[in-house]
């Protein structure tokens, strides 16, 4: 068996067709084909996304309360086929196969191989993985922790994990005496979690599902709806068909943005007809939001300063501004000196921001996040039905990690409530997210990097440099389901822990059990896996968590990570002793169907930010830029920002 070699290129061929339709539904039958899984698949599809069922691992968008009779999208499908798969790796292909040798494969090949069954250790002597037993393998971990500095150890987190599982994840790294929390977050919406509590004083959307039926328009900037969260075509479609104007901003013509066909829709896929979804599509450059959100400002300060003079109804919603927000005039003041062309704008009484990667990943992230803020705020769009902002997150819990516990950044996290809970000390220097954990490792300030899940090596930027300090790290362990490229790059001990992902079922000494999540819009759902795990040989995320945390800690009398194991309910009677606010009544409250939302201040028009009030914040770095005419589209950030 050969990889692919990792020098070719891709071939890219035209797409005319419009998002899911036929082609979707060819591309769910074909994948449950190749992974080896037509009929149990079929069967598991259908309890995804449904009360009582699991949760996506795809992507992080809601799941409505009355679900579709399949609530999945061809991506879902694909992802959840992925992990379903009935190919393993065997332990001879290890045996067969040097790290050195697999470096020249695809990320996507390595995944291919299917499965992985045994906990496996790497032979310096033969650059091989061999199998070690768990218990070996714990206790060696806790050894090398225990004689590490504990600001040397990063902790990293991928989004797939459930909140029972960071919230283990994120006590276990405080407990060993570290913030260096660093997960995949840091490289998507981070621009997010760190403007919207300074505007609005919330750090996530302020949208339901509940709002999309009721808002008067959608803008849409820089995300790619038809490849990364499809199942809110659906969202979108209904809202196309209510002809509620859809108002993209996008460099590239994506054809999810354009037409959907819906697979669900017998009419549809007879007739071979589909949706538009967009009703206006702005090619912005690269970076061009920010100047584009400006001259949509400009054009409604404006237009109301003209409608005022002549006695007209007002454009902006000053009852909103003057009672809830702060900063208005200066901004207002800032926006009227501006001369640029503006663009035309709908106006309408409920607006809904949606965005993605195209606004956070860009050097302004931050400032481009705020100033759409302003634009929302200008006409009272923040906190009434049908209005507000809705980022699209990533991975499928990726939002819900931030909620208990994983960050980097100590004054995110109830700390004494937690040293009071578990008695102990938890450290209070910050740690190191993604960008920083990068340098820390070339600079070798890290000895120990511990990764449940995620592909950190890929995903990071500037990986070859990385993979050339990783060699030097002491200790690198890697908890995965499939192999990926940093299961190749190891440190000088390296151990590879599979584990049973979400869809499969987690049996523990009092039975099957649950976990949960929490979706884009802040709603929490309990999943349940549905089908028998990839191996007998698989431990769940929880239980490797408990046994690190056994071999490297010493004990406490305050928390019984086994009576956790055994039961997952008590993780999340713990959680609502931490954030009782939020998780009160947890264990009955995660089977509301589509889940509970979690309360957000802002959505009720409570700005928990400095001033009390929401904040016009101005943009002076895109300012900045737009006084420099040549460059000034051209910056775009690495992915870490
Ligand atoms: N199937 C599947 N689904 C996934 C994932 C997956 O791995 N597989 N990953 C998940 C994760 S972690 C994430 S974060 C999301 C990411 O989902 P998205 O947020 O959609 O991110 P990208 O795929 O990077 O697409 C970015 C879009 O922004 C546009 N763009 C680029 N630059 C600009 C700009 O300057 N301005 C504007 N307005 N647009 C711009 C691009 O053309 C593109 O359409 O997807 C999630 N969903
Ligand atoms: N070049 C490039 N870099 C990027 C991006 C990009 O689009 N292109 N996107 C950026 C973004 S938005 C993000 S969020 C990051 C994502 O960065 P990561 O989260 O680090 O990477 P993923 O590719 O999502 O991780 C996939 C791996 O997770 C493991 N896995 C899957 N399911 C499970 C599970 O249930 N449990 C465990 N323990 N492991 C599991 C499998 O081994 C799989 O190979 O990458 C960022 N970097
Ligand atoms: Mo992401």
């Amino acid at each position: 068996m050969r990889g692919r070699d990792v020098s070719k290129r891709p071939r890219i061929e035209p797409y005319n067709k419009p998002s899911g339709g036929w082609g979707a539904a060819r591309g769910v039958s074909e994948i449950l084909l190749r992974t080896g899984v037509p009929v149990s698949g079929a069967r598991v599809l259908r309890r995804q996304n449904k009360p009582g069922g699991f949760a996506c691992v795809s992507c992080a968008w809601a799941k409505p309360a009355k679900p579709h009779l399949v609530e999945v999208c061809e991506e879902g499908a694909k992802a959840t086929a992925w992990e379903l798969t009935s190919k393993r790796v065997p332990l001879d292909f290890f045996a067969q196969h040097s790290l050195t040798t697999l470096e020249s494969w695809a990320d996507h090949d390595l995944e291919s191989l299917g499965r992985l069954t045994h906990p496996l250790k790497w032979d310096r002597a033969s650059d091989k993985y061999v199998p070690v037993s768990w218990d070996a393998a714990f206790a060696e971990i806790g050894r090398e922790l225990r004689a590490q500095d504990p600001k040397s150890v990063v902790f990293y987190i991928c989004g797939h994990a459930a909140l029972e599982t960071a919230y283990m994840y994120g006590l276990l790294a405080r407990m060993f005496g570290t913030n260096n929390l660093p997960n995949s977050s840091n490289m998507c919406h981070e621009s997010t979690s760190v403007a919207l509590p300074e505007s609005i004083g919330v750090p996530v959307g302020t949208v339901t599902l509940d709002d999309f039926p009721k808002t008067e328009c959608l803008l849409f900037f820089g995300e790619n709806v038809g490849t990364n969260a499809p199942r809110m075509l659906h969202d979108l479609q209904a809202a196309s068909r209510r002809n509620v104007p859809i108002i993209t901003f996008n460099p590239i013509r994506e054809r999810g943005l354009e037409r959907f066909q819906n697979p669900l829709s017998p009419p549809q896929m007879a007739t071979n007809s589909s949706t538009r979804i967009s009703s206006h599509y702005y090619q912005v450059k690269v970076g061009g939001d920010g100047p584009a959100m400006l001259g949509m400002c400009k054009t409604l300060i404006v237009a109301d300063d003209a409608a005022r003079a002549q006695g007209h109804a007002p454009v902006l919603d000053h009852g909103f501004i003057a009672k809830h927000t702060h900063g208005f005039e200066a901004f207002a003041g800032m926006v009227r000196t501006c001369s640029w062309d503006v663009l035309e704008y709908a106006a309408a009484n409920a607006t809904i921001a949606c965005y993605g990667m195209g606004l956070t990943q860009h050097r302004h992230g931050v400032e481009t996040v705020q100033l759409l803020c302003n634009l929302m705020l200008l006409r009272g769009n923040i906190g009434k039905p049908g209005a507000g902002l809705c980022p699209v997150r990533g991975h499928s819990n990726i939002q819900g990690q931030r909620t208990v516990g994983i960050a980097h950044k100590p004054e995110l996290v109830p700390l004494d409530k937690l040293g009071e809970q578990y008695g102990f000390a938890p450290p209070r220097e910050k740690g190191y997210d993604t960008a920083e954990a990068c340098g820390a490792i070339l600079d070798g300030k890290v000895q120990a990097f511990i990764g449940l899940g995620g592909n950190f090596v890929r995903a990071a930027p500037d990986t070859e440099a990385l993979e050339a300090a990783w060699r030097r790290l002491r200790l690198t362990v890697q908890v995965a389901t499939k192999l990926n490229r940093s299961h190749l790059i190891h440190g000088e001990a390296q151990f590879l822990l599979p584990c049973i992902g979400r869809i499969e079922i987690d049996r523990q000494a009092t039975g099957e059990q649950v976990v949960t999540v929490e979706d884009a819009t802040s709603c929490i759902s309990a999943s349940r896996g549905q089908s028998e795990p990839a191996s007998e040989h698989l431990l769940s995320e929880p239980k490797i968590i408990a046994e690190l945390a056994k071999a490297t800690l010493p004990v406490n009398p305050k928390l019984d990570w086994d009576a956790w194991v055994a039961d997952y309910s008590r993780i999340r009677d713990a959680i609502a002793v931490t954030y009782p606010d939020i998780f009160h009544d947890y264990n009955q409250r995660m089977w509301t169907p589509a889940g509970f939302h979690r309360y957000l201040a802002a959505r009720h028009r409570k700005w928990m930010t400095k001033t009390g009030k929401a904040n016009f914040i101005e943009p002076h770095s895109i300012l900045q830029d737009l006084a420099k005419p040549r460059k000034r589209h051209r910056d775009r950030c690495d992915r870490s920002e």
